[in-house]
C-alpha cells in the first residue's frame, strides 16, 4: 500500500504496523489535533525505514520519540499599564535530547495551548536533526497577546514568563529564541531577566539576540532566506531558477519579509503578503523597505502597506493562494493552506511551494501537490534555516566570536543545499524520487534513531 498509495486513510496512518501506536497518541493526548496531524505525517512515510531496519521498531524509538522527555505549563501573571492583573499560561516542552540541547522557538499568540506547543516541538526535533548541528527539539510559549501592548506590558510579561523559566533553562540544556510574536524586543527582554535572576552573561542560553550583545548577524533574515535558497535548490532539481519567476508569499512577519527580500534578490516578483486582517497585491513586487517600515518598526495593519503603495490594493476577503502564482511561500502560521487553496494553485500552474510556516498546508493540500506534481518543500526542510542560523550563533558565543554577515549567509546557503540534497537523495533512497515530504522525514528520524540507540533506554 505505502509505495503505491500515497493516500492516507481517513482515521488511522498508512503502514498496519504503526496503527497502535498512533491509537496511543491520540489517546495519550485527546484533543491535541495540531499534534495528531503532525505525527500521522510522520507515521504515513516511516514504514519502509521499519521494513529496512526492524531493530529501531524492537528499541521503540518511535514510542519514545512521541513521549515528550518533558512538558512544562506554569502561569505568568504580570500587571498592565492600568494597574490590572493578568494571568496567562506558559509552557516549554522539551522533547527530544539525542542530538543536543533542546532547541526550539517561544510564541506568544492567543491561539497557544500545548496541541500547539506539541506539535511544534515534533516538528523541531526533525528539522533539527537535519540540520545537522547537533541540536535537541523542544519548543514553548503562552497565550499572551503582544499585539496592542506597550513595550513596558511586554517587557513585564516577559520578566515573569522568564522568571518561572529560567531554572529550566541553559546554554547546555535548553535554549529558545523566536517565533510569532517573539523578536528581537521579546528576546531582550527575556534575555535581561535570565541574566538579573542567575547573575551569569550566558550568550548561548537564547538565539536572535541583538548583534551588539551577542546576536547573529543574519539570524534576523534566515529563515526567509533559508527558504528561498530551498526553493531555488528544488527549482533547480526540476531544471529552473526563482529568476522572472512570480512569487505569492502569506504572512508579513520575520520568516515572510526576508522570503520576499530574498526572492527579489534572487529575481523574482513577489506579489503578495498579508496578515490575520486580509492580503496585499502589489503587480510590481513588494517594496520591502516599505514593508518593514509598516510591519517592523510601526507594528501596523497590512492595509496600511497599500494604503502607501499606488501598485498595491488590499483585500480582505478570501484567501491570499487565489492569486496566480509560479511559486507560493506560506509564512503565516499552521493549516492556512487547504486543500480548496492548493487546488486554486494548481490549476493556476504553481511550480513549487516551500513552507516558511510551520505546518502550514493541511495534509489534504498536500495531497493535492502531489497529485499535481508541484515540487513541494516541507516545513521541517525548508524552514530550518532559522533555528541552523540559532546553531551558528551558539557556535559564535561559545568561542565570543562574531562573524560577518556575508559569512554566515554563506553558511546558511550551504546548510540549506546540504538539507536539499539529503532530503532528495534520502527520498530516492526510499524509492519515492521528489517526494521531499518523505525524504525529511526519513533523513531526520534516522539521526536520531542512530543517537537514541546508542545512547540506550532513556
Ligand atoms: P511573526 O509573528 O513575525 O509573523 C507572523 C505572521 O503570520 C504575521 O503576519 C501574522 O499576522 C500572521 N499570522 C499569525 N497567526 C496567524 C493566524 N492565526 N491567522 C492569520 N495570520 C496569522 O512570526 P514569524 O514570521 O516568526 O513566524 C511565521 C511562521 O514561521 C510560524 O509558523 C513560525 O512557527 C514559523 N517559523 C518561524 C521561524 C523564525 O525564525 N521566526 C523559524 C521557522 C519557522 P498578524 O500580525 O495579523 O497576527
Ligand atoms: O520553528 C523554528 O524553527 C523557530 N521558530 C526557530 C527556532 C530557533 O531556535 O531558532
Amino acid at each position: 500500500m505505502l509505495s503505491t498509495d500515497r493516500r492516507a486513510p481517513q482515521n488511522g496512518v498508512q503502514h498496519s504496523g504503526l496503527e497502535p501506536l498512533y491509537r496511543e497518541v491520540l489517546r495519550r493526548n485527546a484533543g491535541d489535533t495540531e499534534f495528531h496531524q503532525a505525527v500521522r505525517e510522520v507515521l504515513d512515510t516511516l514504514g519502509p525505514v521499519f521494513e529496512r531496519r526492524p531493530e529501531l521498531r524492537e528499541a521503540r524509538i518511535i514510542e519514545r520519540l512521541c513521549e515528550p522527555e518533558r512538558q512544562l505549563i506554569f502561569r505568568v501573571p504580570w500587571v498592565d499599564d492600568a494597574g490590572r492583573v493578568h494571568i496567562n499560561r506558559g509552557f516549554r516542552v522539551e522533547f527530544n535530547s539525542a542530538l543536543g540541547p533542546y532547541k526550539g522557538g517561544l510564541r506568544f499568540h492567543p491561539s497557544v495551548n500545548i496541541g500547539i506547543v506539541k506539535f511544534l516541538g515534533f516538528e523541531q526535533i526533525f528539522k533539527n536533526a537535519l540540520t545537522g548541528l547537533n541540536i535537541g527539539g523542544g519548543k514553548g510559549g503562552s497565550d499572551f497577546d503582544p499585539k496592542n501592548r506597550s513595550d513596558t506590558e511586554v517587557m513585564r510579561f516577559c520578566q515573569s514568563f522568564m522568571t518561572e523559566l529560567y531554572r529550566h533553562l541553559g546554554e547546555h540544556t535548553d535554549v529558545p529564541a523566536g517565533d510569532i510574536g517573539v523578536g528581537a524586543r521579546e528576546i531582550g527582554y527575556l534575555f535581561g531577566q535570565y541574566k538579573r535572576i542567575t547573575n551569569r552573561y550566558e550568550w548561548g542560553v537564547l538565539t536572535g539576540k541583538g548583534v551588539g550583545w551577542g546576536g547573529a548577524q543574519g539570524r534576523t533574515e534566515a529563515t526567509g532566506y533559508g527558504c528561498v535558497l530551498f526553493t531555488e535548490e528544488m527549482l533547480r532539481a526540476r531544471g529552473e531558477g526563482l529568476d522572472g519567476q512570480r512569487v505569492a508569499i502569506s504572512g508579513s512577519g520575520n520568516v515572510a519579509i526576508y522570503a520576499a527580500e530574498k526572492a527579489q534578490q534572487l529575481g523574482a516578483t513577489v506579489v503578495t503578503c498579508s496578515d490575520s486582517s486580509g492580503y496585499v497585491v502589489d503587480e510590481k513586487g513588494l517594496d520591502v523597505e516599505l514593508l518593514k517600515q509598516v510591519k517592523e518598526v510601526e507594528r501596523a495593519r497590512i492595509f496600511e502597506y497599500a494604503e502607501r503603495r499606488e501598485s498595491a490594493r488590499f483585500v480582505a476577503d478570501g484567501s491570499v493562494w487565489a492569486v496566480a502564482c509560479d511559486v507560493a511561500l506560506p509564512c503565516a502560521t499552521q493549516n492556512e493552506l487547504t486543500e480548496e487553496d492548493a487546488v486554486s494553485l494548481v490549476r493556476n500552474g504553481v511550480k513549487a511551494v516551500a513552507e516558511g510556516a510551520n505546518m502550514p498546508t493541511t495534509p489534504e493540500g498536500v495531497q493535492v501537490f502531489r497529485d499535481g506534481g508541484v515540487a513541494f518543500g516541507p516545513g521541517k526542510a525548508a524552514n530550518a534555516g532559522g533555528v541552523a542560523t540559532s546553531a551558528l550563533e551558539m557556535q559564535q558565543n561559545a568561542s565570543r566570536d562574531s562573524w560577518s554577515f556575508s559569512h554566515t549567509e554563506k553558511r546558511l546557503a550551504e546548510i540549506m543545499r546540504r538539507i536539499h540534497d539529503s532530503c532528495h537523495e534520502t527520498a530516492e533512497r526510499y524509492g519515492q524520487p521528489g517526494d521531499y515530504v518523505t525524504g525529511a522525514n526519513i533523513a531526520g528520524f534516522e539521526l536520531v534513531a542512530e543517537a537514541m540507540l546508542a545512547q540506550g533506554v532513556i
